[in-house]
């Protein structure tokens, strides 16, 4: 994903896709979205795909943030196989869900082949540690245990669904971590069903989204007047595409909004269409119908993501916050923070929609780190060729982990305009990493 003529090309495809943004996250490949909104921020978690990964190669889950859906915030991994005493396994931390009741975080982790583990914590930043010490479920006689979904009925009752290619579901307890009852295997799957159910209520109607019969796989939903079914398939949400091959949806509703979050290929795309399990999580706005029914989408790419609010930049933000990063990474620091990293010649960091006011800056300020390298930032409106409305110079400051703050002067930054961040040096790679930074 590195070399210059791939950078390039990500630029073009830059305006292709700023406007769908797809897919949501560029500095690592991820996939299972599962959002949950909470304290009026959205907590989206997904699984990883590792970089080098050909098949399924998956150690850990991901945690980013939003309050605009379009500027996402890295909180790096959040728990990972290690999180659990008992798995053996060196792969398989599949598609998770995180569900908060009374103040504690519940995720839900399948680790293929092993069943579904459940970890809790006090803050959905984590850390989330295992209260059982073993699998709440694992049926061994096959390996359908995965992608489980949870959601908590009026009456109190919190379900768990999961399973390819049958679905199954128990009735968890109060305390989230055991269940009563035996495991049902519905009688009948929703047509279309192969995995990933992500179900929940809304207006009084029963909804499982899921993966579509595979393959491809689309987003296909259906509803019930029961949490025990029966389940019938009422449509697509996104209809599958030979644009991609997998998918998996999640779904909330947000600052008035509902919004459908799936996964897709288009960001190994930009570097090769040679198959890897290297997946993207992207989103588009959905809406309902007045009989509780979901109007179908396009694919991702072809719609438009607005962003809900405009951006503060009178604050710390923290420097792995982008809308599109595509050739960064990003890495974490010795005091768990997360910072960026391969920021190379040449590269961008765009954040969308950021709202200088009337009166606009006077003052930019970046925390960075260099060995020896460092260079120039850019600041510039619009577009990656805007107008430069600042330069900062980053000095060497004699190890790659010892920060310090740079700023410059600012002139004509007024309202609202994309903020593109553009790295220059004289070398090709590696010019600093990045901590936070701050208008004034
Ligand atoms: O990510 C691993 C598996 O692929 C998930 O559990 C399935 O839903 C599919 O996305």
């Amino acid at each position: 994903m590195q070399t210059k003529n791939v950078l390039l090309m990500g630029m073009l495809l830059l305006s292709a896709t700023a406007a769908a943004q797809d897919p949501l996250i560029q500095t690592k490949y991820t996939a299972d979205p599962a959002p949950m909104v909470y304290n009026d921020t959205i907590f989206l978690y997904t699984t990883h795909d590792e970089d080098d990964a050909d098949n399924f190669k998956m150690l850990d889950w991901l945690l980013y943030t939003s309050t605009d859906m379009v500027n996402w915030t890295d909180h790096g991994a959040v728990a990972s196989l290690k999180s659990f005493d008992w798995v053996k396994r060196d792969n398989g931390a599949w598609a998770e869900q995180v569900f908060e009741r009374n103040g504690k975080f519940y995720m839900y982790c399948p680790i293929h082949g092993n069943g579904i583990g459940v970890l809790v914590s006090d803050s959905p930043y984590g850390p989330f540690k295992d209260p059982l010490g073993k699998p709440l479920v694992w049926q061994r006689e096959h390996w359908e245990d995965i992608d489980p979904t949870v959601f908590v009925d009026d009456d109190g009752q919190a379900y768990m669904y999961w399973g390819n290619p049958n679905v199954y579901y128990v009735k968890l307890n109060d305390d989230m971590i055991s269940y009563s009852g035996e495991v049902v295997k519905l009688a009948k799957n929703p047509e279309h069903y192969q995995e990933g159910p992500w179900t929940y209520k809304r207006n009084g109607h029963y909804y499982m989204a899921f993966a579509s019969t595979c393959c491809p796989e689309g987003i296909g939903y259906a509803m019930s007047d029961s949490p025990t079914g029966p389940w019938i398939t009422r449509g697509y949400i996104m209809r599958p595409t030979a644009k991609t091959r997998g998918n998996h949806p999640g779904i909330i509703d947000y600052k008035g909004k509902s919004y459908v979050f799936g996964l897709n290929y288009d960001l190994m795309h930009i570097d090769t269409y040679k198959h890897h399990e290297r997946r993207s999580v992207s989103a588009a706005e959905m809406h309902y119908n007045a009989d509780g029914t979901i109007q179908e989408l396009p694919y991702f790419k072809e719609t438009t993501l607005k962003q809900i609010e405009p951006f503060n930049p009178y604050r710390r933000v923290e420097a792995e916050t982008m809308a599109w990063g595509y050739g960064l990474k990003t890495g974490v620091l010795a005091n768990g923070g997360i910072y960026v990293t391969h920021v190379d010649n040449g590269e961008t960091l765009l954040v969308r929609g950021v709202d200088f006011g009337k009166k606009g800056t006077k003052q930019f300020t970046v925390s960075a780190a260099t060995a020896k390298q460092g260079g120039l930032i850019l600041l510039r409106l619009d577009s990656p060729t805007g107008p430069v409305v600042g330069t900062v110079k980053v000095t060497p400051t004699g190890s790659a982990d010892v920060y310090q703050l740079s700023s410059c002067d600012i002139s004509g930054a007024t309202g609202v305009h994309d903020l593109y961040l553009c790295f220059m040096g004289e070398a090709v790679q590696d010019l600093y990493n990045l901590d936070y930074w701050s208008f004034k």
